[in-house]
């Protein structure tokens, strides 16, 4: 029974990321590989991020997993992979208390509960699958002091879990190299700038609606790559030069370049999903109106201002210049989208009511 007593824990946070050059289209599902390398902004802890608990213990006789407070299924091809990898890489850890050592053999044999939740609204198209399983790695590797072999390591385990996943292990801006190996080494986030590189850059998030998108990811980029002639070219000829392009911009903190960048990506990622048969349609009337307003913004102010970006879903990412156009830039949805009287302003969904 003394044996058995003992239990080791960890929590972490880890942020949901935004691409500005996105990743649409797998080449190989099981280890998700992608078409092309993407580029995203990791955001801000506070506001969107996963927060998650992992435990073990030798009186745990499963793996088990709460999303939310609410007992859901570990068995899925994506946790086993994940929750396998991590185990394999298991060095020893030092129970404080006791000093008793949790060596690599005894990791093989332990099982793991794992208790997430996220602080923003699952499905609804702003990456909560990328904050939690970035976390669940995150977490796992302080649990099981796994260090990396090589740089990125990590990033290609949370790979596993969802693609976008492997971007929100670093802040700042990040880039997922596509890579070409078979076994998807390769394909591993890396950073490329701090977020205090770019502090004039103020991001806000317009929630269009809360609910749940009707198409996930994973599907819809199935579709998309069997089904649109536009996917292709999309990643073989579009987003190597988009790649470049953009680390050039960001790292010059050229505003203009990279709002251009970021709009005619988030606009040729939507028309690939028209282009896919049958369509997928994640922006609404909302979204469009969202995307006029900054586009006779930036027409109007000569260059641009404001830059937009939709993900699969409606919900808008805005990215404003520098404080005065953040400013400038709420009120204007407020006047355009004016809330309702019994609106909550503290939670307030744009166009939701
Ligand atoms: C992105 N999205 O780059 C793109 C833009 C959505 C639109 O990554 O199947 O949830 O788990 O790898 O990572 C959403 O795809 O899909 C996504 P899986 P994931 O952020």
């Amino acid at each position: 029974e003394e044996e058995d007593a003992w239990v080791v824990m960890k929590t972490a946070r880890a942020p949901s990321n935004i691409a500005v050059i996105k990743y649409w289209g797998k080449r190989d599902e099981k280890l998700i590989l992608p078409i092309n390398s993407s580029i995203s902004v990791t955001l801000d802890p506070e506001h969107l991020s996963a927060t998650t608990t992992v435990a073990a213990s030798p009186a745990f006789e499963r793996d088990r997993l709460w999303l939310n407070g609410k007992e859901v299924s570990v068995e899925g091809e994506r946790y086993r992979n994940c929750l396998r990898e991590m185990r394999a890489r298991a060095t020893d850890v030092v129970i404080e208390s006791s000093g008793k050592v949790i060596t690599k053999e005894v990791w093989s044999t332990l099982h793991i509960h794992i208790a997430s939740e996220n602080n923003f609204p699952t499905a609804a198209g702003l990456a909560s699958s990328a904050a939690g399983f970035a976390c669940l790695v995150y977490s796992l590797a302080q649990l099981m002091n796994v260090k990396e072999k090589y740089e990125g390591e990590l990033t290609a385990i949370a790979r596993l879990g969802s693609g976008s996943a492997c971007r929100s292990l670093y802040g700042g801006f990040v880039k997922w190299n596509m890579g070409q190996e078979a076994d998807g080494k390769d394909s591993i986030a890396t950073q490329l700038a701090e977020q205090s590189h770019w502090e004039d850059l103020v991001i806000i998030i317009a929630v269009v609606s809360s609910r749940q998108k009707e198409t996930s990811s994973t599907s819809g980029m199935q579709e998309s790559v069997k089904t649109s002639p536009l996917l292709k070219y999309r990643a073989e000829e579009m987003v190597p030069k988009r790649i470049g392009q953009m680390e050039k911009a960001i790292k010059s903190m050229d505003f203009a370049e990279f709002a251009r960048i970021t709009c005619a990506d988030s606009n040729q990622f939507h028309a690939t999903c028209l282009d896919t048969s049958p369509p997928i349609f994640y922006l609404n009337d909302s979204s469009r109106r969202l995307i006029g307003l900054v586009e006779r913004w930036n027409r109007h102010a000569g260059e641009p201002q404001v830059a937009y970006t939709f993900d699969a879903g409606p919900n808008a990412v805005m990215f404003a210049k520098n404080k005065e156009v953040a400013v400038q830039l709420l009120k204007r949805l407020l006047y355009q989208f004016p809330p309702s009287a019994e609106a909550d302003l503290s939670r307030y969904v744009l166009g939701d009511q």
